[in-house]
């Protein structure tokens, strides 16, 4: 194998992000966790899908040399289940933002979590629809003024990790785009657990949310790697989750192995992966249904 470098993953597309956008922690996150699995687990660049969804979170597919799938808002995990289904040795990795995972897409991740399929998911929590120029969104804070909410958000705002818990995830972690190293390892040991592993990562919005910005994470940060916390106790999961206030927890709060989606239907065992799948002429078919 070649020697891999990070560099090998820019791409020469602009970066559009906002200069200080969360987003940019999470992309160089990403990077280095996937150069480091790459040389770790001795796979191919090539067996590494990046999967978005539509938001400013979405562009990360743009801005990373592997394969990548653009999806339509809110779609990222069924899209992603076909691609692990279809070839079980890639190793799939889902990016949404809060909106796109937690209001349109949010049955997804249910039946992901359910299911124990084995794939990634990332979602970029900046509680707003940043790209649509700062909509509420269900991780919204209650009180909080956003372009729809002039007023303040009335509504409480949802859990994702609770969420997550409740939907049987068997990986759930939170993270931090502030802090790189962290998040790296954060998606390392997801990506290299095998079922659904999910990360709700802490994403400032500079732009749309002035609540939530560096400072206020770093100000109430803190790492359960740190602690003698078990994320092995489901239990103690469940009552962690709930701390959201002056101590905000980072890290792997849940984490169990049990069978996988694929593992429960063997005949998808038996299946031909589609990289053994001669490439068919199918112009006969396109030129009778189109012309
Ligand atoms: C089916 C559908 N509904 C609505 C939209 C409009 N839309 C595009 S981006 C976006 C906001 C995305 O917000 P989020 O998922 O939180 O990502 P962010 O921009 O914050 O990264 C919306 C609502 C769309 N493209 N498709
Ligand atoms: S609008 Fe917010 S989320 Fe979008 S690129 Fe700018 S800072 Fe990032």
């Amino acid at each position: 194998m070649t020697q891999l470098d990070i560099k090998m993953l820019d791409t020469p597309a602009e970066n559009t992000w906002c200069p200080g956008c969360g987003n940019f922690g999470i992309l160089t996150a990403l990077k280095r966790a996937i150069i480091e699995l790459a040389s770790e687990l001795n796979i191919d660049i090539e067996k590494f899908v990046v999967v978005t969804g539509i938001g400013c979170h979405g562009k990360i597919h743009g801005y990373i040399n592997v394969n990548s799938f653009h999806v339509i808002h809110g779609r990222v995990l069924p899209v992603a289940t076909g691609i692990k289904l279809a070839n079980p040795e890639l190793k799939v990795i889902g990016h949404a933002g809060d909106g796109d995972a937690y209001a349109i897409g949010v049955a997804h991740l249910i039946h992901a979590a359910k299911k124990n399929i084995p794939v990634t998911y990332i979602v970029h929590n900046n509680h707003r629809f940043s790209l649509t120029t700062g909509q509420v969104t269900p991780t919204t804070e209650k009180g909080e003024k956003t372009r729809t909410t002039p007023r303040g958000n009335p509504e409480e705002p949802i859990n994702p990790l609770r969420l997550a818990l409740a939907s049987g995830a068997t990986f759930v972690a939170r993270g931090f785009a502030g802090d790189v190293q962290h998040l790296a390892w954060l998606i390392k040991e997801a990506v290299k657990h095998n079922g659904f592993s999910f990360i709700d990562v802490l994403q400032p919005c500079v732009v749309w949310d002035a609540l939530h910005t560096y400072k206020f994470w770093r100000e109430r940060i803190y790492k359960l790697e740190d602690t003698d916390y078990d994320p092995t106790d489901y239990f103690s999961a469940i009552r962690k989750v709930e701390e959201m206030g002056d101590k905000v927890p980072i890290g792997i709060f849940y984490k169990v192995n049990k069978p996988t989606f694929i593992d429960m239907y063997p005949q998808l065992k038996r299946m031909v992966p589609v990289r053994d799948v001669k490439p068919r002429d199918i112009s006969d078919i396109i030129n009778k249904e189109f012309r």
